[in-house]
Formats: C-alpha cells, structure tokens, sequence
C-alpha cells in the first residue's frame, strides 16, 4: 500500500495496483429511471477513483436510504447500505479508527437535512475526515415523492399535494452555520465541474460538503434547466474549480474567494445557482485526530481496575 497524499487529506489516498478502470469498479447494473442525475454521480465518483488509482480494498462507500443511497451497491468497493439519516454515525466509527481509508458518505436531501440533520451537524462539526455527498433532487425519491426540507415552495408532491408550504432549507448555509471546514456546490449534469470538486474535497483535511444538485426526471423533470447555463454563476479562484466549459460562456463568472467567511456567506445565499467553492478552512481541529492523539497518549490501564472503580 503506497500512500501518495504528502499533507493529510479528506480522504487518505492510497494506490492500489495501477490497472484499475471504469469497468472493472462495476458491480450491477443501477436501478435508476432513465435520466436520474445519480448516474452522473456514481460516474465521477468511479472516475475519481480511476484518476487517483484508489484501492478499492482500503475506499468504502456509507449511505443512508433513498435512490441516493444505493450508490455504494453500484461500486466495487467497500461499502455499507445503512440505515436512513444514519450515514455519519456508521461512518464516523470507521473514520475514528481506521484513518487508512478513503472514507465516502453518499447521503439525499431528506436523508441529510430531514431524518439525519442532527448527524450532518455533529459530523460537520466535529470535522471527522471524510468527503461528504448531499444528493439534492429536492424531494423524497425511493418514497415516491414526498416534500423534503429543500422541496421547493409551491412544488405539489404526494405529502403536500397542494404545494409544498414553506422555502427550502439552505444546505450551504446550513453547513456554514454549523462550521464546516470545505463547502463546495456543484451539479450532476457539470461533469467535469463535478469531477474537479471531488478532487478538491478528497484533498482537503476535515470534513468535506458537497452540495450536489441532482435530477430526478421521475418525479420533477422540470426541477432544474440543465440544457440552459443563463441563470449558472460559477465562482472561480486561483484554488477553485474552473467553469464547466459547456456552459461557461452562456453563465456567469465570479472571483470569490473561499478562505473569506463573510464572502462565503454571501455566496450561500445563491445556493441556487451560484457553484464552485464556497468556503475552506483548512486549519479546523479535527475530532478525529484530538481523539487518536488522546488513546495512543493514555498509558493502558487494566480494565478491570478500570471497572473497579464503579463499585459502590
Ligand atoms: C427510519 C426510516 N424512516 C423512513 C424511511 C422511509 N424512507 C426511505 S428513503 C426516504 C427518503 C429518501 O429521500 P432522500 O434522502 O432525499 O433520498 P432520495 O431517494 O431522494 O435520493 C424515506 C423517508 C426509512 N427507510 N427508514
Ligand atoms: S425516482 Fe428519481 S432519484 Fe430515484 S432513480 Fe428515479 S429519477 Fe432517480
Ligand atoms: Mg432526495
């Protein structure tokens, strides 16, 4: 095992032998509709690991429930299907203690920011290394549609069939309140967009966000105007990411620069349309090394002198 990351990244990266490719990562074939922005997903994903050669015995995959959530099924990797909201959790054990490996989190909107929104903000807080996907189709997929916290107002879906009542959640400035060390946004239909942010992410030491605007053709073709680049705005930055060249002369270009906090929450407010690099910072402590540096600097004590003193 040849580790090739000279600073310690988000996820660690390791060379496996040099012979790995597209095909050779598939296992099945995805049970996805025609269309649904996860195979774009699932592609960059695979592509990252085909550029960095990444082991697939030391790379695992964690997921929650939903269409998103069987990312991992669809990858020749490591990887754990869990249970819905509860990506973090199972992740962190793994990244507590085996930081040899490339940690993956693939997680949906109301996976994240509904029944897991407790976890994103502890797992963001506490900066444990790992790059983190949020899919947002904007609604409950796997379930047939349902209102999520980042349905759009007004959307009709099978739980608020007249229009969904509120606004959405903002996902970055939600990651932003809670303190997250890397926010990047991105979509599924900007590959190469796509590509370059995994990059930066799974170079990054903490915990990385990244907000990924997905298609769900089944349940909201009309969601997002992905052939149009008019109403993009792509940030850029010497460290960022460069505009996806298909759409970049018809979108918006931006200098932002991702170390600044203030300009990063002004960025946020365009969470709709403004993608690259949000914010960074890449000194944040992070949990899990206070927590590795804490065990290996306590000498070991018998447990049972331990247990001992419980006894009344
Ligand atoms: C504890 C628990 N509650 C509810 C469900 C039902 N359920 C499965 S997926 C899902 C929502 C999926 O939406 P999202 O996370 O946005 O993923 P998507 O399908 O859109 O990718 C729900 C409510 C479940 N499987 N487990
Ligand atoms: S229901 Fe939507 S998110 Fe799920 S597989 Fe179909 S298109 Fe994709
Ligand atoms: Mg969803």
């Amino acid at each position: 095992m040849n580790t090739i990351s000279e600073a310690p990244a988000a996820v660690a990266i390791h060379e496996g032998p040099r012979d790995m490719t597209i095909k050779s990562l598939a296992i099945e074939n995805p049970r996805w509709c025609p269309g649904c922005g996860d195979f774009g997903i699932l592609m960059a994903l695979k592509q990252f690991m085909v550029d960095k050669q990444l082991n697939p015995a030391d790379t695992v995959h964690v997921s929650g429930i939903g269409c998103s959530g069987r990312t991992p099924n669809y990858i020749r990797s490591y990887g754990i299907h869990g249970i819905h909201g509860r990506a973090i959790p199972l992740a962190t054990g793994l990244i507590l203690t085996r930081p040899d490996l490339n940690i993956f989190i693939e997680s949906g909107d109301g996976d994240s920011l509904s029944i897991g929104g407790n976890h994103l903000l502890h797992g963001i807080n506490k900066n444990v290394n790992c790059v983190y996907l949020l899919f947002n189709n904007e609604l409950y997929a796997l379930t047939k549609s349902q209102s999520s916290p980042t349905t759009r107002k007004g959307h009709k879906t099978n739980t608020q069939p007249t229009g969904t009542y509120l606004d959405p959640i903002n996902p970055l400035r939600f990651a932003l309140g809670a303190g997250a060390s890397f926010i990047a946004n991105t979509a599924d239909w900007m590959s190469d967009h796509l590509a370059a942010t995994l990059q930066l992410a799974a170079a990054h030491p903490g915990f990385s966000f990244v907000h990924i605007f997905q298609r769900c053709p089944h349940f909201d073709p009309n969601a997002f105007q992905h052939k149009k680049a008019d109403w993009m705005t792509f940030l850029t930055h010497e460290n960022g990411v460069t505009p996806e060249k298909r759409l970049a002369e018809k979108a918006g270009v931006r200098e932002h620069d991702h170390r600044d906090l203030n300009a990063a929450f002004d960025a946020a407010e365009h969470f709709k349309s403004w993608f690259g690099i949000i914010y960074q910072n890449p000194d944040k402590p992070r949990y899990d090394e206070i927590l590795r540096a804490e065990r290996d600097s306590t000498p070991p004590k018998p447990r049972s002198a331990l247990l001992d003193k419980y006894l009344i």
